[in-house]
């Protein structure tokens, strides 16, 4: 029995976030659960007011600072716990999410540098140990790889144009929060694999787990 169906996808732009939920969402329906039972939401966004904040901290135009970029942050955050994640987790559904907190300890934390203490009391605050993910996926990739990835299909946001030092920095902060993470089943996926290894690795990762379930 799982505390709760939260699987969380983490990793640098470009490491193939989108694809992995869509195999995620694949294997379970595979395994019988209906589509209605699977939620699939991203950070920042999937609410109404969440999905505006999007914008503006992805918009190159906004001027924001540190301590600004970690508010709206968690002002999204906040919102889509309100409105999606404890309804889902209520109703015993499966939780697909793009990203959660772990993202601001390695962007804001890792990349801006700021003080990762005040960060881990809003998510204290905020995320008590029934919203937190039962899976973890982190999906590994370097930087300069990710990031030339972002630049052939997109122009870069807000925060991919942070450059690649900080890419690094948000990498190195990723290895030690998955290294730390208290997460029953976590998984480092390699993402810079052909996709057909990085299915693979997936679809046996969510195997583990399933052969744990009744
Ligand atoms: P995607 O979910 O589309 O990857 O982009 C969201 C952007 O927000 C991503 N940008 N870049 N580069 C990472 C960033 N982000 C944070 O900086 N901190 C956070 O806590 C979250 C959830 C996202």
């Amino acid at each position: 029995m799982l505390k709760n169906k939260l699987i969380v996808i983490e990793g640098l732009d470009g490491a193939g976030k989108s694809t992995a939920a869509q195999l995620i969402h694949n294997y379970l329906e595979q395994q019988g659960v209906e589509a209605t039972d699977i939620v699939y939401l991203r950070e920042p966004g999937a609410t109404k007011l969440g999905e505006k904040l999007r914008t503006i901290l992805k918009d190159p135009e906004s001027d924001i600072t540190p301590f600004g970029e970690i508010m709206l942050l968690f002002a999204s955050r906040a919102q889509l716990i309100k409105e999606a994640i404890l309804p889902a987790i209520q109703n015993n559904k499966w939780i697909i999410l793009d990203r959660y907190f772990y993202s601001t300890l390695a962007y804001q934390g890792g990349g801006r540098g700021y003080d990762k203490s005040l960060i881990k009391q809003l998510i204290n605050n905020l995320i008590p140990a029934e919203l937190q993910p039962t899976v973890l996926f982190y999906l590994k990739i370097d930087a300069a790889v990710g990031l030339a990835r972002v630049k052939g299909y997109t122009e870069l946001d807000r925060i991919e144009q942070s450059g690649l030092e900080f890419f690094y920095n948000v990498a190195t902060e990723y290895d030690n929060i998955f290294a730390e993470a208290a997460v029953e089943h976590k998984f480092a996926i390699d993402a810079g694999q052909e996709l057909s290894s990085v299915t693979e690795d997936i679809f046996q990762a969510l195997h583990s787990i399933w052969q744990t379930l009744d």
